[in-house]
């Protein structure tokens, strides 16, 4: 079950080669305008920047989104990772590390006072178009 993975650990991430332009990123084979990075994540600029700020913060693992880590498709999830992520991570750890490393960002780049918004896309109606696990970190103007 869901539940009982959430204790395991994401092994899985670790066997494979993501081919999707974030994994490209993380091993830099495509360029980026990178803003933070740590030994789990990167941050970089959005080529497509729907606000003065627009930051990706993604996992340097490959997971396709949200529902591949928490829904009951989770299971199905075979494509994954890149062998830069060493330390057993589970899957609630992946989110919060996205999350904890946006409000770094976030105050690097000194928004965290006047405010900014964090959104995930999942799958086709929310608009996902690259399918790496990423948390959109918007700010820098008043968003609607
Ligand atoms: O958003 C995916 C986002 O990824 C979208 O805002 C464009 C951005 N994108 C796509 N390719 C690149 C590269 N190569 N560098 C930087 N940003 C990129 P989604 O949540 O899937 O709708």
């Amino acid at each position: 079950s869901n539940q009982q993975r959430m204790a395991t650990t994401t092994s899985r991430f670790h066997t494979t080669t993501g081919s999707d332009v974030f994994s490209k990123i993380i091993r830099g084979e495509i360029p980026s305008t990178k803003r933070y990075e740590d030994d789990f994540c990167i941050a970089f600029d959005d080529l497509s920047p729907a606000a003065p700020v627009h930051v990706l913060i993604i996992p340097k693992l490959h997971t396709r989104g949200i529902s591949n880590l928490f829904g009951s498709g989770a299971e199905d999830e075979v494509e994954s990772a890149l062998p830069l992520v060493t330390e057993p991570i589970n899957d609630a750890e992946v989110v919060g590390k996205l999350f904890a490393a946006a409000a770094r960002v976030a105050e690097a780049i000194g928004i965290d006072k006047t405010g900014y918004r964090l959104v995930i896309n999942n799958g086709g109606d929310a608009g996902q178009t690259v399918f790496h696990l990423h948390l959109h970190l918007l700010g820098g103007r008043e968003l609607t």
